[in-house]
């Protein structure tokens, strides 16, 4: 498989996020990638494709926002990392706001998502691994690429970041595939966790299939997003497809619920495949209530690879540290046996 990853990343380091109203050591830590790549075989590092093509997702002033955040937390004399503690819950519309707590809170939409001294550079990092898939499969190189992106990307907004995410590195990725060609894209995400970012992103747009196999959002992050009536709007009606699962599901249940999702994606037409892929849907990871197994990995792989398209995926949660980089082969594999 061919593999990208930019050293940039690991310069994101979360000190703390709360957890049932207590301060913890952060889940999305720069071990995370340090197991997956020591699994990994060559991994390269990606060109950088400059930000156009992450504006062709995220608002500028969004962007704009993150690149200066953390300097700004620290010019209104804060250490540490930047966390918004207000939140427009209701009416939220472009304020010009100058501080910075009124500006975390504008663009963020929880308490687990610092903005550290690396932040920047790691999110734009990890963009820059999902275009240099794309660019990977765009040019005929491969059929198949790998972002190994951290930090994640699937909860993250044209204009808002959170659930640990900046940048939607899956839809910078499906926008800048469908530039190069390789439409019509479907994102399929099987993170355990609604993505919500790419649900919205591509809400009004049909050009984009999302799918999306998740945890009930009844019971679990990201509550406000993922339920089975969420289908797209507009241009977009019906070319969303949300399959929310109860805690415990296992991999009958699971197979089941990804069939439909691939029945779905070959019923669009899509001629390329992102996939937002987390490993958090395994039994053992410790913020998390699936029951996959290291071989259900590999089977989700091979169902994925059976549907023949292009495929282009990107890494999304998983905090299971010690499991994580072989879930992510045990994936691959399935992948690259089809
Ligand atoms: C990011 B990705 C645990 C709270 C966890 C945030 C989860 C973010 C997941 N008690 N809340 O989708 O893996
Ligand atoms: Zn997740």
């Amino acid at each position: 498989m061919l593999t990208f990853c930019s050293p940039a990343q690991q310069t994101h380091a979360p000190m703390l996020e709360l957890v049932n109203g207590k301060a913890e050591e952060h889940a999305e830590t720069p071990a995370r990638l340090a197991n997956m790549l020591a699994q990994m075989g060559a991994v390269r590092e990606p060109a950088d494709f400059g930000l156009a093509a992450i504006h062709a997702v995220h608002d500028p002033a969004y962007v704009a926002f993150l690149q200066t955040a953390h300097a700004d937390w620290l010019a209104a004399g804060r250490e540490g990392d930047a966390i918004g503690y207000a939140f427009p819950v209701r009416g939220r519309r472009p304020l010009d706001l100058e501080r910075i707590d009124g500006r975390l809170g504008q663009y963020g939409f929880d308490t687990v998502t610092p903005i550290a001294a690396g932040t920047w550079a790691a999110a734009y990092g990890a963009a820059q691994s999902a275009l240099a898939a794309v660019e990977a499969v765009a040019s005929g190189e491969a059929r198949h690429a790998f972002a190994l992106c951290r930090p994640p990307g699937h909860h993250a907004g044209a204009d808002y970041f959170g659930g640990y995410c900046y940048l939607n590195n899956a839809a910078i990725a499906a926008r800048a595939a469908a530039a190069r060609g390789l439409g019509p894209v479907a994102v399929l995400d099987v993170d355990y966790h609604h993505g919500n970012g790419t649900q919205d992103i591509f809400r009004e747009d049909g050009s984009v299939f999302f799918a999306s196999i998740h945890a009930d959002p009844r019971t679990d992050f990201p509550y406000f997003w993922g339920h089975a009536d969420e289908r797209g709007a507009g241009d977009g009606e019906g070319a969303t497809f949300n399959q929310p699962l109860p805690r415990g599901t296992g991999w009958q249940d699971y197979e089941r619920a990804l069939g439909k999702a691939l029945d779905a994606i070959a019923a669009f037409g899509a001629k390329t495949l992102v996939v937002s892929y987390g490993a958090d849907t395994f039994a053992d990871d410790p913020i998390t209530q699936f029951a996959l197994t290291t071989e259900d990995m590999q089977l989700m792989g091979a169902m994925i690879g059976a549907a023949g398209l292009p495929t282009i995926t990107v890494m999304e949660g998983g905090y299971n540290v010690a499991a994580l980089g072989r879930n992510v082969a045990a994936f691959i594999a399935g992948l690259e046996s089809a």
